[in-house]
């Protein structure tokens, strides 16, 4: 047994330096989600108002799309290489992809925060979502597109990697790993279409000047059709280290490969078409669509309630190899001293919950209730940033000693990290569902308004924001912790063999199961076929009403911009 760096010494580089992006951001992100957290709660003010924007794009980005994309980029470098055996055909070509989205999302940063110094005449508080009118300065798109084209180009390389394995084992089964990143990047590449276009052909000439109007509902629809299925290019790398590393940690193995190639499989086929569920309040999409996506997402339930089955299975199968029996009583034999294990598990539970509010969000008459409300960051606050998140950190404890032959500075403090980030988010998200079935909005510095209190049933609107500003809190300290135990881990003495980073067969593997499953050109056709049927109709509509390039001026978001509009009005 070897291990990984030893192995692959050049990828662990390219590793290590995605990582390193990825936390850097993880540690600004959160710094700012903790601004705005006193902020909006009104405990603490140390920016005006007119900056909450800026701090919440930077927020957004830095972690939504940051932290969690390179770490997707280090982690499935990880997963093809170690599981075709095999290191990356083309070494520069990984660098150029490195260096390419580091550019890219260094620009959308530099937009953004420039945004806090008026003398600089730059700004992107856009949020995250950057819907138009909203305009950003034209680096923050350049930024975006460059970021992209550099996912491509990282999908490309493992694309290459697989096809010289294909070569040398034409008769094989794909690895599951490398299944796993291959059909997440098939849906990457379908689905980044849609934002592609919508940056390149709008927005960069749109903020450029070369064209002076926009179509808001054309944008934004496009940003959905990406926008659902970025948060399953979130969620995939985290299932990925459910289904492979989370069993192998619980003392099992995975309960079965085919289930697990059946759920990518699904995700590629049924991710893009429902990005129409973030749109039921928008005017100008018919309700027949809307509909079809609803239906569709709730079909997309089934992926995940099948990992909820298996990876709980795997789980329960390492408990009883450990000693564990019952009906649940096996549940204490399994390592919770372990951060790495008890980080995913605890990422897992949370996500049940935030499946459960997506279920809700994604009826389209109780999504009148809680659309944005504050309810749908408690939602994403579960999913992308306790499921996602949690399980990137928790994974880091087992993945960072692999790729710098360095113990873990500190075991009890990763598992008091973990800790915290749970009850943290406990506080947070469960508050901010509540205050959300109260009507307090989303993306709101000041939530009170004059005349008019929101009033809770059940405690207090003053309960609430005291939880959320301690959720924000905790979750800060727990990020601090986190950086500091792999900082510290990165400066410990070189030691053979820190961690067992092999990973056992599944219970139930490959072989056997229907080859078609591996048919990654019939999935393609399939999930193209059902992106066309859900959305070329709409976006035709959508057209014929206001145009490609609508009738829209660009909005400001300061003051200023706000007389502006009120000067369009009259
Ligand atoms: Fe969502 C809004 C519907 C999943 C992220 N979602 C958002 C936004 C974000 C987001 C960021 O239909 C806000 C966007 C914005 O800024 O406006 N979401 C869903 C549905 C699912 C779902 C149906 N969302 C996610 C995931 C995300 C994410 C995953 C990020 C990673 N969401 C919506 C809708 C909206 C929305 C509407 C629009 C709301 C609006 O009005 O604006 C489903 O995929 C959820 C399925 C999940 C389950 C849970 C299965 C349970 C498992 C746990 C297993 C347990 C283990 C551990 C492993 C059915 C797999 C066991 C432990 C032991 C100790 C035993
Ligand atoms: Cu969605």
């Amino acid at each position: 047994m070897s291990l990984y760096v030893d192995e692959y010494p050049e990828e662990a580089k390219v590793i290590k330096a995605t990582f390193l992006v990825s936390f850097v951001a993880l540690g600004i992100g959160a710094f700012f989600g903790l601004i705005q957290g006193l902020h909006r709660t009104g405990f603490v003010r140390i920016l005006p108002s007119t900056d909450y924007y800026t701090i919440l794009t930077g927020h957004g980005v830095l972690l939504a799309l940051v932290f969690t994309i390179f770490y997707l980029l280090g982690l499935f470098t990880w997963a093809v290489t170690r599981s075709l055996e095999s290191p990356l055909p083309n070494i520069k070509l990984t660098w150029a992809w490195f260096g390419l989205t580091t550019t890219g999302a260094t620009f959308a940063a530099i937009a953004i925060v420039a945004g806090l110094f008026p003398s600089l005449d730059m700004s992107a508080d856009v949020l995250y979502t950057f819907y138009a009118p909203l305009q950003a300065h034209p680096l923050f798109y350049v930024g975006l597109a460059m970021f992209i084209i550099g996912t491509w180009m990282a999908g490309a390389d493992w694309f290459l990697a697989f096809r010289k394995w294909r070569s040398e084992h034409p008769d094989e089964r794909i690895p599951l790993q490398t299944f796993m990143v291959l059909t997440t990047m098939v849906m990457w590449y379908l689905s980044t279409l849609g934002v592609a276009i919508s940056v390149v052909f709008f927005f960069i000439p749109w903020s450029l000047g070369f064209i002076d109007t926009i179509n808001p509902l054309l944008t934004r629809t496009l940003f959905w059709y990406f926008g659902h299925p970025v948060v399953y290019f979130w969620l995939m790398p985290a299932y990925l280290l459910w289904y492979t590393v989370l069993p192998k940690l619980s003392g099992g193995r995975l309960f079965s490969d085919p289930l697990a190639r059946v759920v990518f499989v699904l995700f590629l086929l049924l991710s893009t078409p429902v990005g129409i569920h973030h749109q039921y309040l928008d005017p100008g999409i018919a309700e027949g669509f809307k509909f079809i996506a609803m239906t569709n997402t709730m079909f997309l339930l089934l992926p995940s309630l099948l990992t909820a089955f298996t990876v709980v299975a795997s789980m329960e199968h390492g408990a009883r190899q450990r000693g564990g029996k019952g009906y649940l009583r096996w549940l204490g034999v399994l390592p919770w001293r372990d951060p790495a294990f008890t980080g995913m598990a605890l990422a897992g539970l949370m996500f049940a919950a935030g499946g459960f509010s997506g279920m809700i969000n994604a009826g389209m008459n109780i999504n009148y209730l809680v659309h944005n409300t504050l309810w749908v960051p408690g939602h994403f606050h579960l999913t992308v940033g306790t499921a996602v998140a949690l399980t990137m950190m928790a994974g880091a404890y087992w993945l960072v000693p692999q790729l710098t032959g360095r113990r873990l500075y500190s075991r009890p403090i990763g598992l008091f990290q973990v800790v915290t980030w749970f009850v943290g988010m406990v506080l947070m998200s469960n508050a901010m569902h509540r205050a959300g079935l109260l009507g307090i909005p989303r993306r709101t510095a000041e939530p009170q308004y004059q005349s008019f209190d929101f009033t809770a049933t059940i405690g207090s609107v003053a309960e609430l924001r005291a939880q959320i500003a301690i959720g924000a809190a905790l979750l800060f300290l727990s990020v601090v912790l986190f950086l500091f135990n792999i900082l510290l881990s990165s400066i410990e003495d070189p030691i053979e063999m820190p961690v067992d980073g092999r990973i056992p067969a599944p219970l139930s593997g490959a072989s056997g199961s229907p080859v078609v499953l591996d048919n990654l050109k019939l999935w393609t056709a399939i999930a193209a076929i059902l992106v066309i049927l859900a959305y070329v109709i709409p976006l035709a509509s959508i057209i014929r009403d206001a145009g490609l390039f609508g009738r829209t001026v660009a909005v400001p978001v300061l003051i200023d911009g706000f007389n502006l509009l009120l000067g369009v009005i009259a």
